[in-house]
């Protein structure tokens, strides 16, 4: 089979045409469906190997993206418990996983916003950091639930997503500021709240987020300034339960400067890790939970993400 579909989503992930963890695991649960659809005429022998280079494809495409990895892994899971190895069954099985998989990110992502936005306060600034769909999710039904507050952005430096948040807040008619990166320090000290999204959370309780969070979550202890994560519970990485250190992913240079002058070592780590002290509460679909007791609540709700994972 040849998988074009799946390369295609995994190209504009790798290119950042797709991003923020959420939107990556539903591209990435749709290229499962479209494969589901090609496979018609194929055999369930060639159906099971294209699963399992998919697999490959896709994980491939980012590395720090443990949403995109349990929701592949669980479809192929089910896939396999129910439909064998006939092709029919097998993409049948594919398809209503994924579609059950949407549906249970929309329902995360729906109560994650309505927990959210109690946080908020009459007057509340809020500071947030990079873009994350599932915090810009909380300030809109905040502002739907008729809650008068104004946002900070940081720009995020060196891709500008900020750029998006602050846009995305003035388009749903909430005041919007943003701020570089570095100003980050004078302003959280305006701030009743930090909010920010995720991209992995470890066993441990750690958060991995767009580089720069675990500055902001530093400042917010100083500036005594709540700081809370807002994610799906399925953005934990079982690997790091097993041992792993949670990848980071690194990215090209042409990214902090284009063109800069030969010799010259450019890093840029997409993300940085935020430990769990620093974090007042996560934000998920059972309710805000501390940092400290996530590996139980994440074994409690969703068992399966600990079957030992084939890598
Ligand atoms: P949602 C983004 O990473 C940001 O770090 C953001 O906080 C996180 O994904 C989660 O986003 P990138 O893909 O899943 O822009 O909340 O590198 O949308």
């Amino acid at each position: 089979m040849p998988l074009e579909s799946v390369r295609a989503v995994a190209d504009r992930i790798r290119r950042l045409e797709i991003r923020g963890a959420r939107n990556v695991a539903i591209a990435a649960i749709r290229a499962m469906e479209a494969l589901a659809e090609e496979a018609k005429g194929a055999s369930g022998e060639e159906l099971l190997k294209a699963l399992s280079e998919a697999k490959g494809i896709l994980f491939a495409a980012r590395e720090t993206e443990p949403l995109m990895r349990n929701a592949i892994r669980w479809i192929i899971s089910q896939a396999l418990d129910r439909g064998g190895t006939d092709a029919r069954a097998l993409a049948e099985a594919i398809s209503s996983a994924s579609k059950s998989f949407l549906k249970s990110l929309e329902e995360s992502k729906d109560s994650i916003a309505e927990i959210g936005a109690r946080r908020i306060r009459d007057g509340f600034v809020v500071l947030t950091h990079c873009h994350s769909s599932t915090v810009t999710e909380i300030l809109k039904r905040a502002k739907a639930d008729g809650k008068r507050f104004e946002v900070i952005c940081t720009e995020t430096r060196p891709l500008f997503q900020g750029r998006t948040t602050a846009r995305e807040m003035l388009e749903a008619g909430i005041k919007a500021t943003l701020i570089v990166d570095s100003a980050a320090r004078s302003f959280i000290n305006y701030a009743d709240l930090a909010i920010v999204g995720a991209d992995a959370i470890t066993s441990e309780g750690n958060v991995v987020n767009k580089i720069g969070t675990s500055a902001i979550a530093l400042m917010a202890q100083e500036a005594r300034t709540p700081f809370y994560v807002a994610s799906e519970l399925l953005k934990y990485d079982p690997a790091t339960a097993y041992g792993d250190y949670e990848a980071i992913e690194e990215r090209g240079p042409e990214e902090v400067w284009d063109g800069a002058p030969e010799g010259l070592i450019i890093r840029n780590p997409a993300f940085d890790v935020t430990r769990r002290d620093f974090i007042h509460g996560i934000i998920c679909e059972e309710g805000i939970i501390s940092p400290h007791s996530v590996t139980e609540v994440v074994r409690r709700r969703y068992p399966w993400v600990f079957d030992r994972p084939s890598p």
